[in-house]
């Protein structure tokens, strides 16, 4: 017995010291310190002894069983700290390591703009207005003092929509400006009247340097008793001085709107060469920037407004050119093109 004893102990104790993980814990549990493991059979030939033996074998097998489930649990906690530890490192964080930055969108340069023009005009008293751009015939062109058969609807070439109007207001069309939107608000507001509408506005041109096929207008419109072409001349000189901060060049030239009687023309001194001539103004000096004019009789009439009390004067500019002027972009077609590397820009 005891011979058998000292054989176990050390056949337990280098199997304790070989083990490397849970695994092999979990054999050597079952092998030796199970219910039918091998010390538990020595105990069952203590009984087997003759009552001489028995109790100093009795004791070194308790002494020896002792020992190695010291031994077994010692190892047993070493295993499972080395196995917490590795779970550690696995999930080791450095919190002090920069973030991965997320890449974000930002406001379109013609939004930004938009949103400046609004600001500005906000603070001289226009409220902003909106209006559809899939428009009828009626609302973009004859109520606008343009009947279907008038030269006029030459100047912007049109897309119509393939889907049938309401029958008294003609066709569908993709507005070609944001004036409809003045007789909109007339009808429905009626005077005294000062807003703006920014606005989406499509025509069928060949695309160049200044003219796309989809562009930005804002629309502006003021009716009241006693108004004249000063006052526009004065809220146009506010406007783009706060809007640029600085003195910008205009000039005033007659110009030809049905909706306007007299019509004029405002363009600005070119900002992207100084007036030395480059393709954006076309060699002239000068960009054409927006129609006006003091609002035809006609108009206030099919805005319900009476004309002998209320007068007003109306404009419309290019959104997406004053964008240009205001960065120096020297091609239309980058503002929509969707090149990040352009956009991010600004
Ligand atoms: C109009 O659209 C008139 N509704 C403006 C108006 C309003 C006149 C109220 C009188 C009273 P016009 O077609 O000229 O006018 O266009 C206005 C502005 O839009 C132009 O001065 C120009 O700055 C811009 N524009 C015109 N066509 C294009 C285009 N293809 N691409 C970019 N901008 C354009």
């Amino acid at each position: 017995m005891q011979e058998k004893l000292s054989h176990l102990r050390t056949e337990v104790e280098s199997a304790i010291k070989s083990v490397k993980n849970s695994a092999d814990l979990e054999v050597i549990h079952n092998k030796y310190f199970s219910r039918k493991g091998e010390i538990a059979l020595m105990m069952q030939e203590l009984g087997k002894l003759s009552p001489e033996e028995k109790p100093k074998a009795g004791q070194l097998l308790n002494e020896t069983k002792k020992h190695l489930e010291a031994l077994f649990e010692e190892k047993s906690q070493k295993i499972r700290a080395d196995g917490m530890a590795a779970e550690l490192e696995k999930e080791w964080v450095d919190v002090t390591a920069p973030g991965i930055p997320y890449k974000a969108g930002h406001v379109h340069p013609i939004s930004q703009v938009q949103y400046e023009v609004e600001e500005i005009f906000s603070s001289m008293g226009f409220s902003i207005e909106d209006g559809p751009e899939v428009e009828s015939e009626y609302y973009n062109f004859e109520s606008l003092n343009i009947p279907a058969s008038h030269p006029a609807r030459d100047m912007q070439d049109t897309f119509f929509v393939d889907k049938e109007g309401d029958s008294e207001l003609g066709r569908l069309v993709l507005r070609t400006q944001t004036s409809p939107v003045q007789m909109r608000t007339m009808q429905t507001k009626g005077a005294p009247l000062r807003i703006i509408v920014p606005g989406r506005v499509f025509r069928n041109e060949a695309t160049d340097a200044s003219h796309d096929a989809t562009f930005y207008q804002v629309e502006g419109l003021l009716i009241d008793e006693n108004i004249s072409l000063a006052h526009l001349k004065g809220v146009m000189q506010e406007f783009l001085s706060k809007l640029f901060k600085k003195n910008v060049l205009v000039r005033f030239r007659p110009g030809y709107f049905p909706f306007v009687e007299p019509g004029l023309e405002m363009d600005f001194a070119c900002l992207i060469c100084n007036q030395k001539g480059c393709r954006v103004c076309k060699q002239s000096g000068w960009v054409e920037f927006m129609g006006a004019g003091m609002v035809h009789p006609n108009v206030l009439k099919a805005g319900k407004i009476d004309s002998k009390k209320y007068q007003g004067w109306a404009f419309g500019f290019g959104l997406t050119r004053l964008v240009m002027m205001k960065y120096g972009i020297t091609d239309i077609r980058l503002l929509f093109g969707a090149d990040t590397r352009f956009l991010n820009q600004f």
